[in-house]
């Protein structure tokens, strides 16, 4: 839907998401953060909603989050959903201000996205029962390797120590603001939880930022 002036209305947005799910987070804190509201329909994973006909329909990879938007488009990538939502809601920026920054923040959030989030998710879906078969996200099945458990907790070794050799330039990723890099990174973090993995005692940078990313975002 356009407005009198040819704007198109965000707000008539839809958003498929299961708000505990590590994805659905950085999306959910994003939005958050920038005081956005949308209309939310809750897909659960638990009961595999994801893979229904009507929301397989809508996203044929079965993942959340996915943006519907007025006019029919679809985005089913969370840094697609906020790099668009960005732009159309650009106060509070969380990624950046310059086109350089932008760049920054995007080469971080990929990163992150590779070297954290699916460290971490190799070592919750390789193991127990709920991800059996469910090794990768989506229609799918295919079986766990327990083997992958040990290799994501090395890779997330190496996550720490980059967040750690990072935060040595700045009390953010990228310097002395919050971006969404320190959004994801620290959903990294709390997803490394549901297999028992912390932030590594001496790490005092990480531990540090960490706290205060979830003071800035409200997570107390
Ligand atoms: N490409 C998507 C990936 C989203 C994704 O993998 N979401 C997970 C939840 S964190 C999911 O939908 N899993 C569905 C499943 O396990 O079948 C993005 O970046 O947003």
């Amino acid at each position: 839907m356009h407005d009198k002036c040819g704007q198109m209305d965000v707000n008539k947005m839809k958003l498929y998401t299961f708000d505990v799910a590590p994805n659905p987070r950085r999306l959910k804190l994003f939005l958050a953060y920038k005081g956005i509201e949308l209309e939310t329909i809750a897909v659960d994973l638990g009961k595999k909603e994801q893979l229904a006909e009507g929301y397989l329909a809508i996203n044929p990879a079965g993942t959340v989050p996915t943006l519907l938007l007025d006019d029919g488009s679809v985005l089913t990538d969370v840094i697609a959903c906020c790099f668009y939502l960005e732009s159309q809601y650009p106060d509070k920026p969380l990624f950046g201000r310059t086109d350089m920054e932008r760049a920054r923040v995007l080469g971080w959030v990929h990163k992150i996205f590779v070297q954290g989030l699916m460290a971490v998710a190799e070592m919750v879906r390789n193991q127990g029962d709920f991800f059996k078969n469910r090794a990768l996200p989506g229609p799918r099945d295919l079986e766990q390797i327990p083997a992958l458990v040990e290799r994501g907790k090395l890779r997330l070794g190496d996550f720490y120590a980059l967040l750690e050799s990072q935060l040595q330039g700045g009390d953010y990723l990228l310097g002395d603001s919050l971006s969404m890099a320190d959004i994801d990174a620290m959903v990294v973090v709390d997803f490394a939880a549901w297999v028992k993995e912390s932030i590594p005692a001496d790490h005092a940078l990480t531990q540090a930022w960490y706290e205060r990313v979830k003071v800035e975002l409200g997570c107390l």
